[in-house]
């Protein structure tokens, strides 16, 4: 038996459903929350000023035998080896290029030599390329003649490597014309051979 009113439920029931369906359909979705970003600002660049080291001025190599206290040889070994930039360094070992007393060990051993050219010093250089570590003492003869102690140590064997010995010193106040070595050869065993010396003049 048809119920009219079992039939209109049923419809309304079905149409309130539908309409649940439709209204959650239709239902509008959250707005999209939409994050402000901060804007980028732009790192500054940091400017780093690096100090441009001072151009040290080139070495000045020795020209001149001033005084020999003794030499190997007239040529091989002898005291105008040691002259100009060195020729032997960084090899080292017994080398004729190098200046060597006439003696392994026979006494304290001078060598001074003339300048290429005179001028205010702040550094010099000797290269000791066999037998290093007898250089007990390197001064610096000025054009009056004075002289600027610029190294003085105790003569000690240093191994068989080549050295160069460099002795700072504050610009000197007058110009440096030669340089005196002194080596206690009697305290390092076997020739004590120096294959240059130069001084290195004051930056600007
Ligand atoms: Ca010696």
């Amino acid at each position: 038996m048809p119920n009219h009113a079992l039939v209109a439920g049923a419809a309304g029931l079905m149409l309130f459903c539908s309409g649940m369906y439709v209204g959650q359909v239709l239902r509008p979705s959250p707005a999209p929350v939409i994050v402000v970003q901060p804007a980028t600002v732009p790192p500054v660049p940091v400017v780093v000023e690096t100090p441009t080291p001072p151009v040290m001025p080139a070495m000045i190599w020795s020209a001149t035998v001033r005084e020999v206290s003794s030499q190997w040889g007239s040529d091989d070994w002898s005291a105008k080896r040691a002259l100009g930039a060195p020729d032997v360094y960084p090899a080292g070992g017994d080398q004729v290029n190098a200046w060597a007393s006439l003696g392994a060990d026979d006494r304290t051993e001078i060598l001074e030599l003339g300048l290429g050219r005179a001028a205010r010093v702040s550094a010099v250089e000797v290269y000791e390329t066999f037998n290093p570590g007898a250089v007990s003492q390197i001064e610096l003869i000025g054009a009056s003649g004075a002289r600027v102690v610029a190294h003085r140590a105790r003569a000690e064997r240093l191994g068989s490597e080549a050295r160069v010995l460099r002795a700072e010193v504050a610009c000197t106040s007058e110009p440096i014309v030669a340089v005196r070595v002194t080596i206690d050869s009697r305290a390092v065993e076997g020739w004590n051979e120096i294959d240059a010396v130069g001084v290195q003049p004051c930056g600007e």
